[in-house]
């Protein structure tokens, strides 16, 4: 196995968890400090690049509050469906071991007490909403980054420079209330709506791992960290033929190779990837663009809380989803569900 280290940075290793004979670049993702607006716009976002952001968390309370024991006091009574990983069979999303239903509190205590990374706990992309209707404190913990526009949170003030409110928000707003909305069978609160479409949590032990996939709708996203480190893996998306998309790649982007051991027989493009590897830390933020391929590894027990992005980059791409949704919807239940993948318990709780 290949293993380069940056001596500027030692924790910043490749140490082989991708195939061996992989093209990596480990110093190709762009590590911003407190970039202004405009550049970040004209030169990651219109350039669909990804970046790491240093300085948008350090007025976050989650920075101090949010660990373990903060999580096992206000949600350790949560419904949850824990990812159990097997990480010594296949690596692909919706195949990574099993899900099995069980209280937060479970699963904080496996990643104490498990000294197999190969068999960690993972709650993967469970809905914010749902953890604010159970501790309302928690939307206090964090802010929105002031970097790129984001229809998909109310909470963006979205104006003309004269001052009339963006219509194409105005727009976001309704087809997010219309179509994603949806669930429990009664309408939410205005703060639900916005955890609702843009905000997910994650939650597990060393050894953790989100397979290579693109975000779901053409959602662009910041991966917030908040305790422990995350590996990343980045494809460029002019490279989906190399990543054997599953269907409806638009919709859901999951790659059918398994990137640490891909069967280069059946699927030989993949021999020829170009990977860009970074190293999240605690308090950086990750910003990952609309259908750009990434595979995540957890090398701590770790908490991350992503938000993803529409804006005018991406938003036709979010609307064109929006139809193809219904039909992903009756392909996936018939291939098992969405449980395969997030930590909620439903297609609805998942929007
Ligand atoms: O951290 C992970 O496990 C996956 C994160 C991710 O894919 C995202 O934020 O889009
Ligand atoms: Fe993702």
């Amino acid at each position: 196995m290949m293993t380069t280290v940056n001596p500027q940075r030692p924790d910043v290793a490749t140490t082989g968890t991708m195939f061996a004979g992989a093209d990596i670049r480990s110093d190709a993702v762009d590590r911003l400090h407190a970039p202004s607006p405009e550049m970040f716009k004209r030169e990651y976002v219109d350039k669909r690049r990804p970046a790491v952001i240093t300085g948008l968390m350090d007025t976050w309370p989650a920075m101090e509050r949010w660990s373990f024991d903060y999580f096992r006091k206000h949600f350790g009574d949560l419904d949850i469906h824990a990812n159990i990983q097997n990480l010594d069979g296949k690596l692909i999303l919706g195949h990574v071991g099993n899900f099995r239903p069980m209280k937060l509190s479970a699963l904080l205590d496996d990643i104490e007490a498990n000294e197999d990374p190969s068999r960690a706990y993972y709650l993967r992309a469970f809905p914010v909403h749902r953890m604010i209707e159970h501790f309302p404190g928690l939307a206090e913990d964090y802010e929105l980054p002031d970097l790129a526009p984001n229809w998909a949170d109310i909470r963006y003030r979205a104006k003309w420079r004269t001052g009339t409110v963006n219509p194409a928000r105005l727009l976001g707003l309704y087809l997010a209330k219309t179509f994603l909305n949806r669930g429990a069978g009664k309408p939410a609160t205005r703060s639900a709506i916005s955890s609702r479409v843009a905000a997910v949590m994650f939650v597990g032990g060393k050894g953790t791992v989100t397979p290579f996939h693109s975000d779901g709708m053409q959602t662009a996203a910041y991966l917030n960290q908040v305790v422990g480190r995350k590996r990343c893996y980045f494809v460029s998306p002019d490279q989906d033929a190399r990543m054997y998309p599953r269907a409806f790649r638009r919709q859901f982007g999951m790659a059918q190779v398994d990137y640490r051991r891909p069967d280069l027989d059946r699927q030989p493009l993949f021999r020829d990837v170009v990977v860009e590897e970074t190293i999240l830390h605690p308090g950086e933020t990750l910003y990952v663009p609309s259908s750009y391929w990434h595979a995540i590894e957890a090398m701590d027990a770790s908490i991350s809380y992503s938000h993803q992005i529409v804006n005018d980059d991406n938003a036709l791409g979010w609307l064109r989803c929006i139809p193809e949704r219904y039909l992903a919807q009756i392909y996936f239940k018939s291939q098992g569900g969405l449980r395969n993948v997030t930590g909620a318990k439903d297609w609805d709780d998942w929007a």
